[in-house]
């Protein structure tokens, strides 16, 4: 049954309301909070590692990338928009003053990078990343499915951070996984973590829909950005 237009025009208003409210909480504190109603992927311990300094301690993040978002956090069916590209969560959390090891399985095929900067591996220990095994301090332009890119929000105040990794599309004649997708591309990098602070990580490909593939997901906590908090309880 069709809605009534009034009804429609008080649902966007009061969607409009929230936004407004979450901006200004956000403006003002100049430190965003989990603002996405969504999982918390906590970094799991796994012991003492040697960082730059001496003995750190130890924890590893395991993400998958879905080409759709049918697999992710937004459960069967793949909730408001099954077809967006999406992170498997988006709402991290890791300790402060750690080594951080990310795994992250990739299940999309490439899409060549806009600006040869987002090949590199940058920000992460030794400045490489591991591909399926093999170290890499870069990938080739066309190689590339989406980033994993850390960076900060403007005028917090917190340490600075900027991590950017392109993870590696899968190949056309990939089988395909008993999930239906095809084998993924393993990516596996470390960061060491400073104080705590809020920040947030996106992807640098424009894998979206709307402006030039730069909105849809590219823009929506949940999908192809989301927060990494570290060191708070
Ligand atoms: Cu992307």
């Amino acid at each position: 049954m069709p809605r009534p237009a009034g009804v429609a025009v008080a649902v966007v208003a009061g969607a409009a309301v929230v936004a407004l409210v979450l901006y200004a909480e956000r403006a003002g504190s100049g430190l965003s909070t989990f603002d996405h109603v969504g999982p918390v992927e906590m970094a799991k311990p796994v012991g003492t590692v040697q960082g730059p300094t001496g003995p750190m301690p130890h924890v590893q993040i395991n993400l998958s990338v879905y080409p759709d978002s049918m697999a992710g956090e937004h459960g069967k069916g793949g909730g408001a928009h099954p077809s967006w590209v999406s992170y498997s969560a988006t709402n991290l959390w890791v300790p402060a003053h750690a080594v951080v090891t990310f795994t992250i399985k990739q299940y999309d095929s490439s899409t060549a990078t806009l600006d040869p900067y987002f090949n590199r591996v940058v920000g992460t220990v030794g400045g490489t990343a591991y591909y399926n095994g093999r170290q890499a301090v870069a990938l080739p332009s066309q190689s590339v499915a989406h980033t994993f890119t850390i960076h900060g929000i403007p005028q917090s105040g917190q340490p600075t951070v900027f991590v950017s990794v392109p993870l590696l599309g899968v190949p056309s004649n990939a089988p395909t996984l008993a999930n239906g997708y095809p084998a993924p591309a393993v990516v596996r990098f470390s960061i060491v973590t400073g104080g705590s602070g809020d920040y947030v990580f996106q992807c640098f490909v424009p894998c979206g829909t709307g402006y030039n593939g730069w909105g849809g997901p590219m823009e929506s906590q949940g999908y192809m950005a989301g927060n990494l908090v570290v060191g708070k309880g």
